[in-house]
């Protein structure tokens, strides 16, 4: 591989989702313009009287939050998805007009009591609770008979949609796969059928004898900006193991997924000195019934940030009518992530927002 021709127009494909994405890293050649704005998206208050979050408050339709000590669940108040929706009545409908029943559950599941805090300034003790929450939320929605998969996902910060800023994540579980997990199952499993072995598991061991991808690791996780990354900084986060689901985590690994979710994040927030926005979700195995021995825990981070604090990608124009498209490389990127301090900005001088 000439290191030269990567620098032209050139694409990438992503073998989990069947994408191609369009890399122009020329584009970067010009003055790079990124200004690190002050400090933004922390709250300032550890406890909010208007937040429907906070321990004691109260939500839509009157119900009251307890005031809860670490993690807190309930069901969504505004759910997507119904456990007991009817079937449409598709019997008359032309073919092309397709419908079909979906039941399913949303939850929210608050990470700890604080209003001021977020995973990255969270203290490694409580996440592992949250990554223990998750567990048994994977684990009672999986074992129910009408749902074949659980999603669960985090929407950090307003500029992706987060209602507010209270630590928090959502968890859908549903009557069919969705599209995004049923692909990487395809994906998966057709790589393993053709090779005998597992596309992610063999994609680990490239990254991790090159490194140039590569953002941190510990014993059991690696965090790379993938090959095929579509978002500046998007990261993919992978299991060194072959496992498919939190069900079948050790305790060790339990432990080592919150601390890569730590420097994950605080590397993030480091990086425009600002509460990091990015939706980040689990693709665990499937619960559809059938043998999963292809899939391989990993999560994904899909941040909008590019050049500052204020200065986000927009997926338009040729992006969304041909391919995606990015500027900076994912190796320059990864760079940029893996050269910032592991310790959070505000806590750098002992000051700021965790304080
Ligand atoms: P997001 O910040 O990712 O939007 O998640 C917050 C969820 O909280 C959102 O899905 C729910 C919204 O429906 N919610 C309640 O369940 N009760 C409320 O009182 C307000 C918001
Ligand atoms: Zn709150």
């Amino acid at each position: 591989m000439s290191q030269s021709a990567f620098q032209f127009p050139h694409r990438r494909y992503n073998p989990l989702r069947r994408q191609w994405v369009l890399i122009s890293p020329h584009r970067t050649q010009r003055p790079w313009q990124g200004e690190v704005n002050p400090s933004s998206g922390f709250s300032e208050v550890h406890y909010d009287p208007a937040c429907y979050l906070c321990p004691g408050n109260e939500r839509a339709g009157g119900h009251r939050n307890p005031h809860y000590e670490n993690v807190f669940i309930f069901d969504n108040d505004y759910a997507a998805l119904l456990p007991d929706s009817p079937a449409p009545e598709t019997e008359d409908m032309p073919e092309l007009l397709r419908a079909e029943q979906e039941r399913g559950r949303c939850r929210v599941l608050c990470f700890h009591p604080d209003h001021s805090l977020t995973l990255a300034l969270m203290q490694e003790k409580d996440i592992r609770g949250v990554v223990d929450a998750w567990t048994e939320q994977y684990k009672e929605l999986a074992g129910n008979p009408s749902i074949r998969y659980v999603q669960i996902f985090e929407n950090r910060g307003a500029m992706m949609g987060a209602s507010n800023p209270h630590p928090h994540c959502q968890i859908w579980a549903t009557e069919h796969v969705p599209d995004e997990p049923a692909t990487e199952t395809e994906s998966l499993r057709s790589y393993q059928a053709e090779h005998g072995s597992c596309l992610l598991c063999d994609y680990l061991k490239i990254e991790s004898e090159k490194q140039t991808r590569v953002v941190c690791e510990n014993d059991e996780f690696l965090v790379v900006v993938p090959w095929w990354a579509v978002w500046p900084f998007e990261t993919l986060v992978l299991a060194k193991k072959h496992v498919g689901s939190l069900a079948e985590f050790t305790d060790r690994q339990k432990t080592a997924f919150a601390n890569i979710l730590k420097q994950t994040t605080i590397r993030y927030d480091n990086l425009f000195q600002t509460s990091f926005p990015y939706t980040m979700g689990l693709h665990q195995t499937p619960c559809d019934g059938e043998s999963h021995g292809e899939w391989h825990f990993h999560a994904h981070y899909y941040p909008p940030l590019l050049r500052s604090a204020t200065v986000r990608k927009f997926m338009v124009g040729f992006e969304m009518l041909g391919m995606p498209q990015r500027d900076i490389t994912p190796e320059s990127a990864a760079e940029r992530l893996r050269a910032l301090s592991g310790v959070h900005f505000t806590q750098e001088h002992g000051s700021g927002a965790a304080d």
